[in-house]
């Protein structure tokens, strides 16, 4: 079935996944929900596909959910309907979700980029949590992911009074992994996804599981659990080519895409 509030393309072994709602400045809609679901099942189960990149316009990544759609709910259906839980989706993808943010990541927008496994940022990105200004709660991790990123103190003015951070604030505070040129943003989020795409498809699986774990267990469970992903590495034929390849001083060609 065609997209109609997404566009979707691949570059090599790169899914590329565009939030495409100029009007509303890629506001959430459940419509567009649905179709970056079907896309990320799609490119999941893919095997040509080796990295996702998630990014929107240079104006917006996403200016929150659709507040148009979102005044009409009320609690109990809300609620029956587990609203925003299905929103999730990106986070259960097991291969790495980079999200290239530009312009506009508010509310949920900056929600989803979050949910991603890590952000680059345009050099005009501007990330906020303003639902305090609609008379609500972020919903979709607002308050959770964004504390654990930059600290109790920022997350708590930001979710409090609304207040935007910009590119460079964002990366001081560790919610971005580096800044570019908004004009290149997309470019070079494809480049660093197709460097990712290119090594042993099971390893950068279970680095991301790794990594994932630092914030769901202890430092103890953590490095255990990180210490028998090292130890599995080594039953794979790929763990064999990556250490050859270094010894006779060639690139490697990894089989386990
Ligand atoms: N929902 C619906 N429409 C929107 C949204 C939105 N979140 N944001 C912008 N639009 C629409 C505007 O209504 C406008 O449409 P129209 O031309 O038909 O009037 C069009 O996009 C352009 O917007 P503006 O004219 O306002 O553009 P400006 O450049 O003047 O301002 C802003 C840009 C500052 C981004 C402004 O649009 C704004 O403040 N938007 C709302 C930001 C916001 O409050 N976001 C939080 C929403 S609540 C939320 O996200 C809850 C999260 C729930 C979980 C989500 C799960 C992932």
């Amino acid at each position: 079935m065609a997209y109609e509030n997404i566009r979707v393309e691949t570059r090599g072994r790169v899914g590329l996944i565009t939030l495409d709602r100029p009007s509303a400045l890629n506001a959430l809609s459940n419509a567009l929900f649905e179709e970056l679901n079907r896309a990320l099942d799609t490119f999941e189960a893919d095997d040509k596909i080796g990295c996702i990149v998630l990014t929107g316009s240079e104006k917006a990544f996403a200016a929150g959910a659709d507040i148009k759609e979102m005044s009409e709910f009320d609690f109990a259906e809300a609620y029956k309907r587990d609203h925003i839980t299905p929103w999730e989706r990106v986070t259960r993808v097991r291969k790495p979700v980079i999200a290239a943010v530009s312009g506009y990541a508010l509310g949920g927008g900056c929600e989803l980029a979050m949910m991603c496994d890590f952000i680059i940022a345009g050099d005009n990105a501007k990330f906020g949590q303003p639902e305090v200004t609609l008379g609500v709660v972020p919903g979709a991790g607002g308050t959770q992911r964004l504390t654990r990123f930059v600290g109790k103190s920022k997350a708590m003015e930001m979710c409090l009074s609304g207040r935007f951070m910009d590119a460079e604030e964002a990366e001081r505070a560790g919610l971005v992994s580096r800044i570019v040129p908004a004009a290149d943003l997309v470019e070079e989020a494809v480049n660093v996804a197709h460097k990712i795409a290119e090594m042993s498809l099971p390893i950068v699986m279970m680095i991301k599981e790794s990594v994932n774990r630092a914030y769901e267990t202890t430092l103890a469970e953590g490095t255990r659990f990180e210490r028998r992903m090292f130890h599995a590495s080594f039953a794979t034929e790929d763990q064999n080519e990556g250490m050859r390849a270094f010894i006779e001083k060639r690139s490697p060609q990894f089989k386990n895409k």
